[in-house]
Formats: C-alpha cells, structure tokens, sequence
C-alpha cells in the first residue's frame, strides 16, 4: 500500500511528537489507564461541520472571497472530508436548506461514505424569502398573524425533514428570525403561542426516531425582540412539543456577560439539553473561531458537560455538537480545523478536572481551592494529547501545517476559479 503524504510528514515528526507526549503525561502524573481513556475520548469527540461555513462569509459592510470555494453540495462534501481526513474530528456535516439541497440523494449517499461523512442535522429556513416564494417572511414565519404564512412556513419545514429522512439524518434544527423592531409591533404571548402551535404540527409530522432542536438567539435581524430570545423560552417550546424536543445553546447568542455554563448544567439538570452551535464571540452573533475570544468560558462549558456525563443523575440525551461560524478573514478550512481544536482542548482539559477533590472543596466552600483546582486542569498543556489522538485516528499531527505545506488552498483555486461563491453566510 503506497505511504501517503500525510503518513510520511507524520513519520517526519512523529518523534518529536512522541517527546512531548512524554513529558506532558510526566508532568500531568497520567498513569497508563487514565492517559489512554483520555486519548480514547478525545477520538470519539466529534463535531459537525455546517455546509453553510466552507466559504467566505461576509457582513453589510463587505465580502472578501478567499477563491476555490465549493459551489456545490458535493464540492461542500469533498471540502469537509478533507477536515475529517486531516483532524479525524468531524465526521458529519449538517445541512441548511434550501442553500444545500441534494438534488440526487443517492449519488450525495455515496460521496458521503466515500469521505467517511453522515449528515448530522437537517436547518430550515424560513429567515430568507425564496424567489418562487407564495408568501413572505418579513413580518415572521411560524408566529405570523397570517395562517397561510404559518402553514407555508410549516410546510418547509416538513419538506426539510422529507430531505434529511432521504439522507439518513434524524435531527431538525429550528431558528426563528421571527421577532419585532418596534414596541407594540408584536403582541408577545399570541405570537408565542402562534410559535408553539407551528412547531407542535412540525413535531407530529417527524418519524418517531427524530429529534427537534430548537435554537434561541436574543437579537439580529430582529432588534427589539425576538420570539425565541433565551433558553427559557426554548425549553418551554421543547416541553408543549414533546420528550424529542431539546433546546440548540448557539454561544454566540447570549447577551453580553451571560452565563452559559450555567445555563448549560440548568438544562443538563432538566434533561433537555439538545445540542450547540460552537463558534466565538466578543460581543454578538460574531460567528468567530470557537475558543479564540473566552477559551475559559469554553472550558467552563465542557467542565459542565464532563460532571454531567459522569452523573448517573442527569438523565440527558446525546448531545449534538456541530460548528455554526462564518469566516470573514481567515481560509474557511482553516477556521474550522482550528476550531475543532479549540473544542478537544477544551474537552481534554475538563477531563483533566480532579473531580473528587472538587467535589470535597465545594462541599467544604474552600473557594481558592475549588478555583485552583479548576485552574490546574485549564492551565495544563493538552496539545500533544490532541495530536496523539489524531494520530491514532490516521490523522495529521499538525493539520493546518499539512494544509499549507501541500498548498492545498492553492490547488482548490486551480481547479475552482479564484471567484466560485459558496452558498451561506
Ligand atoms: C442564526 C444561526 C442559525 C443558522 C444561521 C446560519 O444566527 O446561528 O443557527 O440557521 O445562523
Ligand atoms: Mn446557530
């Protein structure tokens, strides 16, 4: 079998790699069952990859394409096999529709398993107006005042399920733009109400194995307010639709500030904590390389999701977990190979966490002690951990090293044009 590239520049650095594996397992006092239960979990970590996030994004202001973008569903598939071939971290991409629709399912099948990919979720979209469109969404979609509005709006979402059952997946994903700018625009409990009905006829009509995710966002584009503004109003739409109803945490839709750990233990707690949308922000939905801003904050959620996971109390389903972020300035692949890195050190460094003697120092309320011992664990240096476990995967130890190395930008801009625009954001 003729030896990859990947396998010989692996092979180049494969001892240094093991050096400072060894030291940091010395200096995290890992013992041979914990290091390799570590490395096993940081393999299984998958996230999935958003089909509207291999191009450029863009704002009002301005779009900077970065050439050889997919302008394709398929060219989308290859882009994210690629990811998966380097970082053995994103064995699924999710789907919007209608910017991504499978025109042959089958032959979409095919190159899916071909690039060793699923499709995760299946978004729908009724935050845009289609040109053949009957009805529009400018004044909302599942809460319009308007029924025919509503049922349109119900209608696509049916039909986006109808495209991810041909494609295996089993999860809806559901965002709202749905919102007002004015005060006295809405009238708040009928067009929650208007919502809930909408989604309960959307939640009958999915096979019985499906779940429903439901994403909240404070603002943007609506800016006074929105239907589905905060986890509370999630989860309550999740509780009148029924038990495969769960609540999207999208990090970058949270009021300055917010505590998302805690809000992500309150829904762990409840049992309805469906899945997020990983990306990183300053200050709004800024779509940003995940980790890149608040890496603790990251780590804090993940602290959460490992005691979790650990608890025999918390009865929650599996957790989704997929990328939503736009690139405005750097290499789209790129951005997302750096995010799944941000999210295993953070997962890696939660699996750090002495547990037990946190458990004891909150019991005790040593404040600095329960800090420190936080502290420790986000202080520690998992980096050749993550390269091991991609090693072991068949991955590259140093994925976007390998990606500029072999020019791999360069040549998608060959073969696609120095202007091919990507569906999406
Ligand atoms: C809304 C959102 C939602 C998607 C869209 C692309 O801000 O986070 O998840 O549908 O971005
Ligand atoms: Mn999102």
């Amino acid at each position: 079998m003729k030896t990859s590239v990947l396998e010989v520049i692996n092979e180049r650095d494969v001892a240094r790699h093991q050096q400072q594996l060894e030291h940091v397992k010395n200096l995290l006092e890992l013992n041979e069952n914990a290091f390799e239960s570590i490395i096993r979990k940081i393999q299984a970590l998958q996230v999935a990859v958003p089909s509207w996030a291999l191009g450029t994004g863009g704002t009002r202001f301005g779009r900077f394409p970065a050439g050889g973008e997919p302008s394709n569903l398929e060219e989308k598939i290859e882009d994210v096999g690629l990811i998966h071939h380097l970082t053995q971290a994103t064995n699924s991409i999710s789907l919007h529709i209608p910017w991504d629709i499978p025109k042959d399912a089958v032959a979409i099948q095919q190159l899916l398993r071909t690039n060793g990919l699923t499709i995760d979720s299946v978004n729908s979209n009724t935050f845009q107006d289609q040109k053949d469109q009957k009805y529009s969404y400018k004044f909302g979609s599942l809460c319009h005042t308007d029924d025919a509005v509503r049922k349109q709006a119900i209608d696509h979402n049916i039909e986006v399920v109808q495209h991810g059952v041909k494609l295996n997946s089993k999860v809806l994903t559901v965002w709202l733009s749905d919102g007002s700018n004015f005060p006295g625009q809405h009238h708040f409990r009928r067009a929650f109400a208007r919502t809930l009905d909408s989604l309960q006829k959307i939640y009958k009509a999915m096979p019985s194995d499906w779940t429903m995710l439901i994403e909240y966002k404070p603002y943007e584009p609506n800016f006074y307010s929105m239907v589905i503004p905060d986890w509370g109003t999630s989860l309550q739409l999740s509780n009148g639709c029924g038990d495969r109803a769960h609540v999207l945490v999208d990090l970058g839709h949270h009021l300055p500030n917010t505590n998302i750990e805690q809000i992500v233990a309150r829904l762990l707690h409840f049992g309805r904590l469906g899945g997020f949308h990983f990306n990183g922000s300053q200050y709004g939905d800024d779509d940003l390389t995940t980790g890149a801003i608040k890496p603790y904050q990251l780590f804090l959620i993940f602290h959460e999701l490992v005691t979790g996971a650990n608890d025999a109390a918390v009865k929650n389903p599996g957790v989704a977990y997929m990328i939503d972020a736009s690139h405005n300035l750097k290499d789209p692949i790129e951005d997302l190979m750096n995010s799944l890195e941000n999210i295993r050190t953070a997962y890696a460094k939660a699996l750090l966490v002495d547990f037990s003697s946190l458990e004891k120092a909150q019991q005790d309320n040593d404040v600095t002690r329960c800090e420190q011992i936080l502290q420790n664990a986000f202080l520690a240096d998992v980096r050749p951990l993550l390269a091991e476990s991609r090693l072991r995967s068949g991955g590259s130890l140093d994925p976007i090293s390998f990606f500029r190395s072999q020019q791999i930008r360069e040549g998608l801009i060959k073969r696609r044009g120095k202007t091919s625009i990507a569906t999406g954001l």
